[in-house]
């Protein structure tokens, strides 16, 4: 029996299934024996069934006794509950019990794709197919099923290596680039801490083992923790969460052998630097750094320990459990050097990253009787400038006051406390951001140096999933946004594979049916009137506040579908994982996001290498879009919106994989406390939701899930037939005979050059028949009846 939850004492409420319109729970058009016309399961003594117990609960049991629309269920622990049908999905037979492809189950539904996982997990079995795509569930422990043995059990695929496993998904887009010599794709994605970026080292680890022995391999690993460094950070969700998307070329020459690589990120949440929630970190690597620099480095730095800085203490939060920050820093250390980072870089690096800090600790006063901040004068203003190479003077300058300019002259202004602590801020995040962009092209320059490019390469993309919160502000937009794109791109080859099988078997494509959401990408992304469009032009007006943003989205937006406006200066969007309420609470701000003259100067200004090269890149496009009449405003240059460079950037990713074949993994976090062992069906419900598995499911449903050799299916259910029947030379007869003799309805099948194509459902029944006249008759009875067993 399936591990079945407790059972409440009391009968089960009796509120019809949610029905999810992306998944039905049964098509009319399907409806054969199993279902009634109102789509409701018909109900049968001794069926096997799912019951729903509270709205994400399901749990096993048998009909003891069944009514029109109510039965009386036996569940897993031996009590019996009366249901109503609504509240019935079939279960599958025992031999389908934890299949390592849920397209092999008979029974799509819900929870019987819930418990297949489950029952997989439980055995540590932590990936499953569901036909393309492969599924990984976090076992937030060691799973002793990597290094180099197992490898080599894939690549030779051994007999062991049949589970579906990363290294079967590489080894697949390993032997494919080989062999047809086209680009793949491995695109990897799933909800905070369901284990993307593991996911993704275990197939960097394959590949650098099949296509390693020219020493690129280990440089190419070791990005990882100089990113990680940079780029992760201890969140509520995970103690070591991305907080960028990445996706990596690997790139191959003629033989399989690694010769290049090269990395793009996407989106660094730059706000983390000067502000955490509380329990989070900013990112390792200051923590790192403070840990771990040796004494003579802490002098040059004027390093302090983490809790001595504003930007590292006020979360509460200064170290991760099990991790050990001066120990991974000079994990960091080899990284750096294996990736051949001078001693210099590392060093121009290192002092950045104090500096941030130290401005951090920059505090303003207010002048009594005035409004005005001033700076005051301590070692922060003086350490922060000496490691930046400015003067000090001109940091405070800059951090308290702005030059604007009015009727042809420039006026000072002075800020108000809040307007110096936001310029402070922004400094800040400026400098961590654009060091980290330096830093991967950095390394970038070495993993691509002198390398002879074939064109063929694998990319792994690790970017955010689907994110819906209480509140969802402009990167919960981005971050939708972008996996909008990636379903669309999932959905269209999910689609091309059925049309290419399809079409090679000769059936009849034009039955087919597929959703698409090119509506809800539109309402993104379409130009004049998308939601980018919109909150770009509402940034190019000065008087624009987060409100007239709501107000004009809610003005040209409403005849959209996808698009609800909603109280306030809220709005929702129906994404393909679910509706989403944003509140547009900064939205110009961050997608503005602008560094203020002054601030820019300062850093040109600076006598450094690393702040002239950030001020020349942010500056880059802001001054050749810089008109007169803005800066007569005061306000900043103008510069590319950050919601259109993203879309720029997707544009981009989309057209690279676009021609690439893809692979698809989808992460799954079993639970939010990170821990081993629990499987929370709620949770896992909702993200297969989300990341687009109950959409595989979906698609194959609205398609014909089921394939079967001509010869699989006749030996299988020939002997149901009568002998002058079952006793048919050819096989397709044999198959055809078993259609009508069942009752098959010419809309449930299609007849392939080599195999039957079924709608969902349609073997169900007649595995139950087969089922049922093995346990009924006798091999006696059976012969006499003339059947061949
Ligand atoms: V985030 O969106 O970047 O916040 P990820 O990347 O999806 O997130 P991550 O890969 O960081 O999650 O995994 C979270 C943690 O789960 C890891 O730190 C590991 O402790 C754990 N994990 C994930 N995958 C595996 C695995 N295959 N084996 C063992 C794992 N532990
Ligand atoms: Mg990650």
């Amino acid at each position: 029996e399936p591990p079945a939850p407790p059972t409440p004492q009391t009968p089960a409420p009796q509120s019809p299934v949610p029905q999810d319109p992306a998944l039905p729970v049964t098509t009319p058009s399907s409806a054969g024996k199993k279902w009634k016309d109102d789509g409701t399961l018909r109900l049968k003594k001794n069926l096997r069934v799912w019951v729903l117990t509270s709205e994400f609960n399901w749990i096993a049991g048998t009909i003891v006794s069944a009514e029109d629309t109510e039965a009386m269920v036996r569940t897993a622990d031996r009590q019996v509950i009366r249901v109503n049908a609504t509240r019935l999905q079939p279960a599958n037979p025992d031999i389908l019990e934890g299949v390592y492809d849920l397209i092999k189950l008979s029974y799509l539904n819900e929870p019987s794709v819930l418990h297949n996982l489950d029952f997989r997990y439980a055995q540590d079995k932590i990936y499953t197919r569901a036909g393309p795509v492969l599924i990984a569930v976090n076992p937030f422990k060691k799973v002793p099923i990597y290094g180099p043995a197992n490898v080599l059990a894939y690549q030779k695929r051994t007999p062991e290596s049949s589970h579906p496993h990363v290294y079967m998904t590489a080894d697949s887009a390993f032997k494919a680039m080989v062999r047809d010599g086209t680009n793949q794709s491995i695109i990897i994605s799933g909800e905070s801490g369901a284990g993307k970026t593991e996911t993704a080292k275990i197939a960097m680890q394959y590949l650098a083992a099949l296509g390693g022995g020219g020493g690129l391999e280990d440089e190419i690993l070791q990005t990882n923790p100089i990113l990680e460094a940079f780029g992760n950070a201890k969140t509520l969700r995970n103690d070591n969460s991305s907080r960028f998307g990445k996706l990596i070329d690997i790139h191959f020459d003629k033989v399989g052998k690694i010769c290049g690589a090269k990395i793009q990120t996407y989106l660094l949440e730059k706000s983390r630097v000067v502000q955490q929630a509380d329990g989070e970190r900013s990112y390792h690597i200051f923590y790192q750094l403070c840990a771990g620099a040796d004494p003579d480095f802490r002098e040059r730095l004027h390093l302090k320990s983490a809790k001595e800085y504003r930007y590292l203490n006020q979360s509460n939060c200064l170290s991760i459990d099990n991790v050990d920050d001066a120990e991974e820093f000079k994990r960091l250390r080899t990284a750096m050097n294996v990736v051949q980072i001078s001693k210099e870089d590392q060093e121009l690096t290192f002092e950045m990253l104090s500096a941030v800090l130290w401005l951090g600790n920059i505090t303003f006063s207010v002048v009594e009787h005035d409004n005005h901040a001033v700076v005051d004068e301590n070692e922060a203003v003086k350490v922060a400038a000496a490691l930046l190479h400015c003067d000090a003077d001109d940091l405070v300058t800059a951090l308290s006051t702005r030059r604007i300019r009015a009727g042809g002259d420039d006026i000072v202004q002075q800020l108000t406390l809040s307007q110096a602590t936001d310029s402070r801020d922004a400094l800040a995040k400026a400098i961590y951001a654009n060091l980290f962009d330096w830093l991967v092209e950095r390394i970038n320059k070495s993993l691509e140096a002198g390398k002879k490019r074939t064109g063929r390469s694998i990319s792994i993309l690790d970017i955010y999933g689907f994110e819906s919160f209480k509140k969802n502000s402009f990167e919960q937009l981005c971050i939708n946004y972008a996996n909008e794109r990636l379903q669309q791109h999932f959905n269209r080859h999910l689609f091309k594979l059925e049309q290419e099988e399809y079409t090679s078997e000769n059936i009849d494509w034009t039955r087919v049916d597929f959703e698409d959401n090119q509506e809800c990408l539109d309402l993104i992304e379409k130009r004049p009137l998308g939601l980018i469009s919109l909150l770009d032009e509402e940034c190019m007006f000065p008087r624009s506040s987060d409100l007239s943003l709501a107000n004009k989205l809610k003005e040209h937006l409403k005849g959209n579908d996808c698009f609800r406006g909603e109280r306030d200066k809220a709005f929702r969007v129906c994404h393909y994982a679910g509706e989403v309420v944003y509140e547009t609470n900064g939205f110009l701000e961050k997608n503005r996001d602008l560094l203020h003259a002054d601030l820019l100067q300062l850093l040109a200004s600076c006598d450094c290498t690393l702040p002239q090269l950030f001020a020349a890149s942010i500056g880059e496009g802001a001054q050749k879009l810089l008109s007169p009449n803005r800066r007569a405003n005061g306000t900043e240059s103008q510069k590319q919106s950050v919601a259109a460079k993203f879309k720029g950037q997707l544009n981009k990713l989309m057209q690279r994989l676009e021609g690439t074949e893809p692979h698809f993994i989808r992460c799954i976090k079993p639970n939010t406390s990170q821990l081993p062992n629990i499987f929370e069906q709620e949770l896992v419900l909702q993200q297969l939701r989300c990341c687009g598995v109950l959409e595989v499911v979906r698609i194959s449903r609205s398609g014909y899930p089921t394939r079967h050799s001509h010869q699989e299916f006749g030996s299988r259910y020939g002997f149901l037939l009568p002998r002058n029947l079952s006793n048919q030379e050819d096989m397709l007869s044999v198959c055809v005979s078993v259609l009508h003799q069942f009752g098959i309805s010419p809309d449930m099948y299609q007849v392939g050059i080599t195999k039957l194509f079924f709608r969902a459902g349609q073997i169900g029944h007649l595995e139950d028949v087969r089922l049922r006249t093995l346990q009924g008759v006798t091999r006696v009875q059976a012969l006499y009846k003339g059947y061949r067993v």
